[in-house]
Formats: structure tokens, C-alpha cells, sequence
């Protein structure tokens, strides 16, 4: 029985990240915005490798966002894709994370992608990137499926 690899899923408040963690279980998708609170996890199994999903509200007081990042084997940024100020969050997100996580593998997931077109060009963070729609179901498991190839 493989062992289940923790993911966490961060990102700035709104960006979309509950929605992209409904879309991995298969939930429809809901046009109004519920800020989450605290961390909620949620269990994926794919390609027979067992996903906890911790879906982390960007509210969570500074212990609490310590206390769920860590141990965590993949990390996923969502950004939104109609946004472009998160420069300095994302590489300050990105050295948070390999502070407190080791050289784990990370990747940045731009949500809300559906009125984009095909090339687009995203912001080169040095990690790999992804895009995706939680409205459409667009490209749902790209993230997932490059954790589990590496
Ligand atoms: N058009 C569109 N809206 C989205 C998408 N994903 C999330 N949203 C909307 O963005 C808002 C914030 O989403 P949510 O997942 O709650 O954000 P979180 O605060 O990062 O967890 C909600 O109104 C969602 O309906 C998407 O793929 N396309
Ligand atoms: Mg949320």
C-alpha cells in the first residue's frame, strides 16, 4: 500500500483555491466566494498514489499556517490568472515553503483560465506552471499528475 503524500495548497485570499481542491474531488463549482477558515483536507486517490489535499485559508494566523504547511511533500501556489500583482507574494510564498518544507517539489497553478487563450504566457517563477479552471474543468489533474511523474 503506497503511503499518502501530503499536498498543500496555498495562495492568496480568493485566488480559488477551494474551488481547484473541489474540482480534484469532483464537486461542482460555486460562482460565490465563501472565505474558508483554517485548513481543510481532503483525500484523493490517483493513479493508485493516495493525496491528502490541505486546502489552507490565506487568513490562517501565522501558527496555524506553520503548523499545516509543514511535512508536506508537494506544495501548489494558486494564482489567479486575471490578477498580476503577485510577483513578491509568490517568491516570498516560494522561499516560505522551502524554509519550512526542505527542497520539496512546488508548482504554480493560475486559476480562472477559461476566457484565456491557449498561449498565454505566464510569469516564470522558476518552478512549472499550470493553468486552470474550476468553472470549465479545464485541465483539472495537470498539477497532480506532474507530482506523481516526478
Ligand atoms: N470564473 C472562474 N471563477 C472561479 C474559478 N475558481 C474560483 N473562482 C471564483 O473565485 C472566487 C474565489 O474562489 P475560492 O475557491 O473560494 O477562493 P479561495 O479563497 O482561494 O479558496 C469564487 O467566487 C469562485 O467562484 C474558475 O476557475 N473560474
Ligand atoms: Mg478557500
Amino acid at each position: 500500500m503506497p503511503a499518502e503524500k501530503k499536498v498543500i495548497v496555498l495562495g492568496d485570499s480568493a485566488v480559488g483555491k477551494t474551488e481547484y481542491v473541489k474540482s480534484l474531488l469532483g464537486l461542482e463549482f460555486t460562482p460565490t466566494h465563501t472565505p474558508s477558515v483554517g485548513v481543510q483536507v481532503h483525500q484523493i486517490k490517483r493513479r493508485r498514489i493516495n493525496f491528502a489535499i490541505w486546502d489552507i485559508a490565506s487568513g490562517s494566523r501565522s501558527g496555524i499556517f506553520d503548523g499545516a504547511i509543514i511535512r508536506a511533500d508537494y506544495a501548489i501556489i494558486v494564482c489567479d490568472t486575471n490578477q498580476d500583482f503577485y510577483s513578491k507574494y509568490v517568491k516570498n510564498m516560494i522561499c516560505e515553503i522551502k524554509e519550512k518544507c526542505g527542497n520539496i517539489p512546488i508548482c504554480i497553478v493560475y486559476s480562472k483560465c477559461e476566457d484565456e487563450p491557449e498561449n498565454k504566457l505566464y510569469r516564470d517563477f522558476g518552478v512549472p506552471t499550470f493553468r486552470h479552471s474550476s468553472k470549465n474543468k479545464l485541465y483539472v489533474f495537470d498539477a497532480i499528475d506532474y507530482f506523481n511523474s516526478i
